[in-house]
């Protein structure tokens, strides 16, 4: 029981949802309560404008987040959607920021985990806009200007990119093939955990590899476990 981690990604909280923050807070208080670790490996939240924004919505998230911290070691590491998410909120809600890759020996498997967006290398629009908000400099100017006029920023950049993904194949928006031989080969890796895609699965590559995709949480929410003995799993929460 004591040596289990679970891994979560993709639940795109949003208040126009609330029963998927029903269905996280449910996860946290029970299901992850006996667990050893718990890795959040970004796009938490559908939009996060900034850690001095108070989203009351959220805060019964952020209670069962400060709860479970108690028992469970838990770590956040940023999405596309999420990755203003800062220190502030990690130290009122008990979470441990992680960059991207962070690598992880699991008895002997070493693993790599990332949000899953760096491997979606087709889509040269993306990657640009990427490399934009990931800037210091494009994040010092947005987190300085007043929570209005982000909102009006966030909202104008979702209905940009919701246009951009209508014009777009299935393949542009999945993960390139190269890039995932990539990723095992510069980490020194066997294992990819990756969430973004929405295409939950665990794929086998030669060499032993796999990339294992976790799911989102709209509409079905899952979760992936590891425990010694018995490996990796995806498991359907509703189950
Ligand atoms: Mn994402």
């Amino acid at each position: 029981m004591d040596d289990e981690y679970l891994f979560i990604s993709d639940c795109h909280l949003d208040d126009s949802r609330p029963q998927v923050t029903r269905e996280l807070i449910n996860f946290l208080d029970v299901r992850a309560a006996t667990a050893r670790c718990l890795y959040i490996l970004g796009d938490l939240f559908e939009v996060w404008l900034g850690d001095d924004n108070p989203v009351l919505e959220f805060r019964p998230v952020v209670s069962s987040l400060q709860r479970l911290a108690r028992k469970t070691d838990i770590f956040f590491m940023a999405g596309n959607r999420d990755f203003l998410l800062g220190q502030a909120f990690a130290q009122e809600a008990g979470i441990n920021l992680l960059e991207e890759p962070h690598i992880l020996q699991l008895d002997t498997s070493r693993v790599v985990l990332i949000h899953g967006d760096t491997l979606c290398t087709d889509d040269h629009d993306y990657q640009a806009f990427r490399s934009m908000v990931r800037s210091q400099k494009w994040q010092a100017d947005f987190l300085s200007r007043p929570l209005s006029e982000r909102q009006q920023i966030a909202t104008q950049l979702r209905s940009d990119s919701a246009n951009a993904m209508s014009r777009k194949t299935l393949e542009i928006m999945d993960v390139n093939p190269r890039a995932v031989q990539d990723c095992f080969l510069q980490n020194e890796i066997d294992t990819i955990v990756h969430g973004h895609t929405h295409r939950p699965a665990i794929h086998q590559y030669e060499a032993n590899r796999r990339r294992i995709v976790l799911g989102n949480w709209t509409p079905e929410p899952s979760y992936l476990s590891w425990k010694r003995d018995q490996g990796f799993g995806l498991n359907d929460l509703r189950i």
